[in-house]
Formats: C-alpha cells, sequence, structure tokens
C-alpha cells in the first residue's frame, strides 16, 4: 500500500501543477473529496487497533490540514492571476472614438452657420472671430459712422457702463469691428467670413436683443463689383440648393460701403407659402456694397492702391427661411421638443474642403 507521505507528495504536486481553478477543483476532489483518497485513508483507521488508530489518525488529520491550506494558498493565486488576466483583456482603450450619440441634435443656427461657412471656405474664405463687448472706435467711427450719425441711434445700441475717462463700451451691434481689427492686423489679400453673435436694445416677435450674422470681407488689388456680384450669387444659389435661383442687386445705403446694395432671392408666395425659386416676387436676404475708401483708410489702407467688398446676412432670418421656422423667439426657448423637430442629427454635418485656419483678432 501507498505510505502516507508518498500520497502527501503526489497531491501537493497535483495542487502545484494545477494551472486553474478549474484544475484545482479536480484536485481537491481527488484528495479531500467523500470518495477522495485522503477520506478512502480515514475509513481505513476503523479497522485498526486503538494504539495505532491513534497515531495513523493524528498522521492523516495534519495531512489533510497541509493539503487544505496548500489548496487554498493555490486557490487564492490562481484566482489572482485570473483577475489580472481578465483587467489586462478588459483594459479602457481611451483613444478609441467615442459611440455616436443618437439623441443628440445640432440647434438649426448652429447647422446654418456651418452650411454658410462650407459654402465660402470652397471659395476659400477663413472665418475670423473677435470680442463681443468693443469699443465704440470698432464698432462705429471706423465704419464711418460718426457721434452724430443717425445709425447709432438705429442701432439701438447696448452701452456697458462707463469707465474712469468716462468712455463706455459697447455690445457689438454688428459684426463689422472683426473686419477692422483684421485689416488693421494682416495686409491683403483678405478673403473672410465673420459669423457671430450681435446684441441691439429691440425685442418683438422678428427682433431679439441677441441675434446671429455672418459677414463677409474680401480686399484686395482691383476687386470690383463684379466680383461681390458673383461671390454672392453662388452663395445664394448655393445655400438654398437652387441652381437657376434668381438674384436681385437693389441699390441701398450703408455708411461702411459705397455704393451699396441689398441682394434679394426670387420667390413665390403663391398658395399661401413661401417657395424660393423662380417667381414673381423676391425677398431680402442680404445687405453689401464696396468698402467705402474712407473706411479703407481708416484702417490704414491705400484706397488707390487696394479695394473690397463686404457683406452681411442675419443668421435667424435665413435659418427662418430655409428650414420654414415660423417665430424667431422658438430659437432660444431651448425647448426639446422644438429641438427634435427642427434640430440636426451631428452625423451629416456640411463639409469643409478648404482650408478654414481661421484666428481670433
Ligand atoms: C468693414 C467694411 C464693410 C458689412 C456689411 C451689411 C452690408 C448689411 C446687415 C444684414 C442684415 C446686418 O444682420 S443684418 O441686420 N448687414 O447689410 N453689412 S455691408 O460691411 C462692412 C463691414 C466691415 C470693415
Amino acid at each position: 500500500m501507498q505510505t502516507l507521505d508518498d500520497l502527501t507528495s503526489e497531491i501537493m504536486a497535483g495542487v502545484n501543477a494545477a494551472t486553474s481553478l478549474d484544475a484545482l477543483e479536480v484536485v481537491r476532489i481527488d484528495a479531500l473529496g467523500k470518495k477522495g483518497r485522503v477520506s478512502l485513508m480515514m475509513r481505513e483507521l476503523g479497522g485498526m487497533d486503538p494504539e495505532e488508530r491513534k497515531a495513523a489518525g493524528q498522521a492523516l488529520n495534519a495531512v489533510k490540514d497541509r493539503i487544505a491550506a496548500a489548496i487554498e494558498t493555490r486557490q487564492e493565486a490562481l484566482s489572482r492571476a485570473a483577475l489580472d488576466e481578465r483587467l489586462a483583456a478588459e483594459a479602457i482603450d481611451v483613444s478609441l472614438p467615442a459611440r455616436p450619440e443618437t439623441e443628440a441634435r445640432l440647434h438649426p443656427l448652429s447647422r446654418t452657420i456651418e452650411e454658410v461657412v462650407a459654402i465660402f471656405a470652397e471659395m476659400g474664405f477663413t472665418v475670423a472671430e473677435g470680442p463681443d463687448i468693443e469699443s465704440d472706435y470698432y464698432n462705429f467711427t471706423a465704419l464711418n459712422i460718426p457721434e452724430e450719425h443717425p445709425a447709432r441711434q438705429e442701432h439701438d445700441t447696448f452701452y456697458l457702463p462707463p469707465n474712469a475717462e468716462g468712455r463706455r463700451k459697447v455690445l457689438r451691434t454688428h459684426t463689422s469691428p472683426v473686419q477692422v481689427r483684421t485689416m488693421e492686423a494682416t495686409e491683403p489679400p483678405i478673403r473672410i467670413i465673420v459669423p457671430g453673435r450681435t446684441y441691439r436694445s429691440d425685442h418683438d416677435a422678428t427682433h431679439s436683443p441677441m441675434f446671429h450674422q455672418c459677414e463677409g470681407l474680401v480686399i484686395g488689388d482691383g476687386i470690383h463689383m463684379g466680383h461681390l456680384k458673383g461671390c454672392l450669387i453662388d452663395f445664394c444659389r448655393a445655400f438654398f440648393g437652387v441652381d437657376d435661383l434668381p438674384v436681385r442687386f437693389r441699390p441701398s445705403y450703408f455708411p461702411f460701403t459705397e455704393p451699396s446694395a441689398e441682394v434679394d432671392i426670387g420667390c413665390t408666395r403663391d398658395g399661401g407659402g413661401l417657395k424660393i425659386g423662380a417667381g414673381d416676387d423676391w425677398l431680402e436676404i442680404l445687405g453689401s456694397g464696396m468698402v467705402n475708401p474712407r473706411v479703407l483708410a481708416n484702417c490704414g489702407y491705400d484706397p488707390e492702391k487696394y479695394q473690397g467688398f463686404a457683406f452681411g446676412m442675419g443668421i435667424e432670418r435665413i435659418a427662418m427661411l430655409k428650414y420654414g421656422i415660423p417665430d424667431l423667439r422658438t430659437f432660444y426657448d431651448s425647448d426639446l421638443r422644438w429641438m427634435r423637430h427642427y434640430g440636426f442629427l451631428p452625423f451629416d454635418a456640411p463639409s469643409v474642403h478648404a482650408g478654414l485656419a481661421g484666428g481670433s483678432v
């Protein structure tokens, strides 16, 4: 018969050789289970005389305890190894792209700005940005709107409290100060668009004290009205997605441009609704003009050397027209049901192919 020492060595070797918790369990049952090898030896104690039984029993119990302790130690080591392996396998890769958020919507104003930017980017424009709080000089004076000019009143300006010298900053009434700052900071040629928030003290069904504009500026040698017309006709057709959209230039007046023109697109109002495209009616979309030589000079350019054109549009207005949003005020309500209806899924953003390395001035 096998000696107790041989049996112990064999079982211990089995414990140490087990490389998984399952294999270790097989070893445990084989040794200590009801019909295990140690248990069978325990049973044999019954046939021994009392003296022999006592000594053998003690030895067997000691072996049983040693084996049980060895199994427990091995169990702990294998569990720790299994956990380490799992942690390594399930490690989170923080460089993976985020899962798309299907519930989110892009606000129609954000979407409209993206579309306008994408169209002008294709024509080689970059985006410029500047401060919302402006000096009187950048918002008015540099743009040929002097102190006593009626346009100052028309702009319904929000003024900040005066500083120690009595100067009052303003919330910009248009994004034009950004073009002035860009001209001061850079040499022609310039081709920028400036989308951004603007502020006027005006609040009713068609006016909000904060609204968005996108203005544009092109400055170069020999820029003329033909460039203005071509650029804005292309823009209107691309934005409304109508290749043969009629576009009309109507004389107007702005202090910062001379001559100035308002831009209308063709539409019909037959049958109650508004339809953009060929028709017997017109809809105002943009203001534009050749940059006033006084403004060029204010910004440090020689008007004999450089010319340019500028334009401006209200983002809310063109978004309402394109997407059939009837009430201006709903843009700012943060109503989730409205967002689900008028908002855009973020996956199909308009693509921008041209460089857009814009900057802040
Ligand atoms: C510089 C020189 C010229 C920007 C221009 C308009 C015409 C215009 C309005 C459209 C609707 C504002 O949102 S709106 O109320 N804008 O009609 N804006 S030309 O002319 C500039 C700007 C900067 C240095």
